[in-house]
């Protein structure tokens, strides 16, 4: 035995009980029962045991609004070990004319040598021509199940109905999984360009020209052509209760219609995007932060299962350098929020609000993402046979939320000055210690590239 996990309070998906962990090779080999008395131990004494958190959600060094963002895979994926997550799918993105065996080797190429954890691609497809639509269903062969379509942004990546249709025949023919950036497009180029026209040019008129129904609309429509080809669909931040009503209305039908929310939908509105001083400008993200009464909604589908996951979207704009290019028109403001790191505390406090039980968060955060994007049993849960991805979480531990203590290089954090209850002290990477009480202990470069399963539609 390498390490036993002891006195601590194991919690997976499906249950929590007081018990020891015993690892060996990287891997999960005992659980319970008595273990050898001289294999070293790490004390989980007073903390519950969990699976490493999966974000299938986050956008490391990327390039998107012609800047680099300001995390690269070394300091994002510190950031979110330091966070308790061991796992994160990140958004390979296609240039313009590039094709998608180059795009992968340029992330292989920003990946190489930095990564702290544990990683998998999803394909952006900004470019849709007969090339790469085939090369898009050799994709699985190499690990990448799953491709990210935009109805939105005309004139960089918003896709037609047609080229979503083939897409979504393509992945189903290979075993992938479609994901939708659901929102309409034009519809959402009009009121900005209004509004600018108009003389309304600050970050609140960002949440104001993307209105919920734009975002229903396209879930609606997205599901649909999912439904008429007969295939799965995975609608990425959704963000209010007119989508959340679309796709329960799907899930009715028994399309295999899947969402995951994002944790700034969970914590900020629209009025943060109205703070003085350009401070706004840090709430800009796509689709647009809500109301109150849509973060009651997303919780409750939280609750009831209606959700796979609450993932980060990681964007790391930085406010001073990136996001001030927008001072004088919203429409030049990078799209994006930090919160690889912050994601499982702020979800935590759902636990400690009695919204969700230790074991649905387990479920939310780390085990139902690896299923959905085929890492399970291997990441996701705390079982035999698994990598020994542990996360040791203080339940008691007291925490104000503050740059300063994040690991990324970003400029600000969204949950700035929020206290939360709950931390991930030590982490494990396949047994082996990472982050030792929330500070990095590990070697860059040591993450493995995942190469996913296929999806198995429901559909
Ligand atoms: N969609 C994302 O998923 N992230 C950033 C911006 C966007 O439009
Ligand atoms: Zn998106
Ligand atoms: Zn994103
Ligand atoms: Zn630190």
């Amino acid at each position: 035995m390498d390490l036993v996990v002891r006195n601590g309070t194991v919690v997976t998906a499906s249950g929590i009980s007081q018990t020891d962990v015993g690892i060996a090779g990287g891997v999960v080999v005992q659980i319970g029962g008595s273990m050898p008395e001289d294999a070293p131990t790490l004390d989980a004494t007073g903390c519950y045991v969990m699976p490493g958190g999966v974000d299938v959600h986050t956008h490391l060094d990327s390039n998107d609004f012609s800047t680099r963002s300001a995390d690269d895979f070394g300091t994002g994926t510190i950031a979110a070990a330091c966070g308790g997550t061991t796992t994160v799918v990140d958004f390979c993105a296609q240039g313009r004319g590039e094709s998608l065996a180059d795009a992968i080797a340029h992330w292989d190429s920003k990946a190489e040598g930095k990564v702290a954890i544990d990683y998998g691609y999803h394909m952006i497809i900004v470019d849709m021509n007969d090339a790469v639509f085939e090369e898009l269903g050799t994709l699985p062969d190499r690990g990448i199940t799953s491709f990210k379509i935009f109805m939105a942004y005309r004139g960089m990546s918003m896709v037609d109905d047609v080229t979503l249709l083939k897409s979504l025949d393509q992945a189903k023919r290979h075993g992938a999984l479609v994901m939708v950036h659901a929102e309409n497009g034009d519809a959402a180029d009009y009121l900005r360009d209004k509004f600018v026209a108009e003389g309304n040019t600050s970050p609140y008129y960002h949440a104001l020209s993307r209105p919920p129904r734009i975002e229903a609309e396209a879930t609606a429509r997205a599901i649909a052509l999912a439904e008429i080809v007969g295939t799965s669909i995975y609608i990425v931040h959704l963000t209010c209760g007119e989508a959340l009503d679309e796709l329960m209305r799907a899930k009715r039908r028994g399309v295999d219609a899947l969402a995951e929310t994002c944790t700034q939908y969970l914590y900020l509105t629209k009025d943060d995007l109205d703070r003085p001083n350009f401070e706004g400008a840090k709430y800009v993200f796509t689709p647009p932060a809500r109301t109150k009464e849509d973060q009651e909604l997303l919780w409750d589908g939280l609750a009831n299962r209606v959700f796979e996951t609450v993932s980060s979207d990681h964007c790391s704009w930085l406010f001073k350098g990136h996001k001030d290019k927008g001072k004088d028109d919203f429409r030049k403001i990078p799209n994006g929020a930090p919160g690889v790191e912050e994601r499982l505390m702020m979800v935590w406090q759902g636990v400690n609000a009695g919204r969700l039980t230790p074991t649905e968060f387990v479920d939310l955060v780390a085990t139902r993402p690896a299923k959905v994007f085929g890492m399970f049993p291997k990441k996701g849960t705390i079982a035999v046979g698994s990598d020994a991805d542990i996360v040791i979480w203080d339940p008691e531990a007291e925490f104000t939320i503050t740059q300063s203590e994040m690991h990324n290089a970003m400029d600000y954090s969204s949950y700035e000055g929020r206290e939360v209850r709950g931390i991930p002290r030590h982490v494990l990477l396949r047994g082996k210690q990472i982050v030792r009480d929330r500070e990095y202990v590990g070697t860059p470069g040591e993450g493995q590239f995942l190469r996913r399963d296929r999806y198995v539609s429901r559909a």
